[in-house]
């Protein structure tokens, strides 16, 4: 079936790849060994992350869908008719009460999905496509830095960005810092920051999260070996090795772990590159922030972002903000 209504924008350049091994290569050869995290979405791991979003466990997905039923018609009153750009969208899930909403207050709906699961992007493309009749789409593949880079900023004029599920909380400091200051730098005056995360709570419920009882969290963080042998031609054995998640109350994050089971060395064929692991080592595969609202709202101001608006569940466990530029 042909589509009008869509354009595909492929953002993975051969360039990119040479820097992807590279912080493969960073993180395997630090102490303690670490792996980037956006190497969980492959599409199995896409698929993975969709069936922890349904977990009883697993709160923040139908937290903040809760919130955008409550307040997506809210959200696209202040902001007036904009055209929507999201990073990390998945299944876009949430992001259609977005799409609703704003069906009712634009001309023309615009909706630039950016994900790095070319896989999952073209499959909710067209599922969206024959949702909304009015929808016109342009999906973007590849990782945040490359889209903020290239957001097709000529075409359009005002724009959202769409940052929902928490996923800033996988960015540590240093990361937040960049990240909001390309966010700054791809947005104009005026334009809009839609922002959802995780908030700090009680480390039962929150561990529970990470360590659901059907064990498609261990499943989702060892699925990370299997991509990274695809990719790398590595011989990562996922039988030696075990997941481990905790809430870190020092840094208010989860950390989640794969902890080596035996003395091994693993050899990644692609960049010539070989690791060893002692039974009991750990490789960091993320961190998954918990964040306080004022704190975070000065972090955005000091990246010229005026916090708008806060929205919360009743238990206050997840927020979503809008901001301006
Ligand atoms: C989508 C990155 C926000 O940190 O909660 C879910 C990913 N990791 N279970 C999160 C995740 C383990 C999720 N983010």
């Amino acid at each position: 079936k042909e589509h009008s209504r869509l354009r595909w924008i492929n953002l993975n350049s051969a360039i990119a790849s040479v820097d992807e091994g590279a912080d493969i290569m960073a993180g395997l050869t630090q102490n303690p060994k670490t792996l980037p995290c956006r190497y969980f979405y492959d599409d199995r791991g896409s698929e993975l992350f969709e069936q922890i979003c349904d977990l009883r466990e697993y709160y923040p997905t139908r937290t903040e869908q809760a919130i955008l039923e409550t307040y997506a018609a809210e959200i696209a009153k202040m902001t007036g008719s904009c055209h929507l750009i999201e990073l990390g969208s998945g299944s876009s899930r949430k992001t259609r009460l977005l799409l609703e909403a704003y069906s009712e207050v634009v001309q023309e709906l615009q909706y630039y999905p950016i994900d790095v699961s070319s896989g999952i992007l073209k499959t909710t493309a067209l599922d969206l496509l024959e949702q909304y009749p009015k929808l016109k789409l342009c999906g973007l593949a590849g990782t945040y830095e490359q889209a903020l880079a290239e957001l097709p900023s000529a075409e359009l004029e005002n724009r959202m960005l769409i940052f929902l599920g928490s996923t800033l909380g996988n960015l540590n400091d240093e990361q937040t810092h960049k990240f909001f200051t390309q966010v700054q730098q791809a947005l104009k005056p005026g334009e809009f920051f839609l922002l959802g995360v995780d908030l700090q709570k009680s480390v039962e419920i929150i561990e529970a999260a990470y360590n659901d009882s059907q064990g498609v969290t261990a499943a989702f963080n060892l699925n990370i070996l299997n991509h990274i042998n695809q990719r790398f031609q590595g011989n990562f054995s996922l039988n030696n090795f075990a997941h481990w998640a905790f809430y870190n109350q020092v840094d208010n994050q989860i950390e989640m772990h794969l902890r080596s089971l035996v003395n091994q060395t693993v050899f990644l064929e692609a960049l010539d590159l070989e690791v060893s692991l002692q039974a009991g080592e750990t490789i960091r595969t993320e961190i998954s922030r918990k964040f306080h609202i004022p704190t975070l709202i000065s972090v955005l101001e000091t990246h010229a972002f005026q916090t708008l608006q806060v929205w919360t569940d009743p238990q206050s466990w997840f927020g979503l903000l809008l901001c301006q530029r």
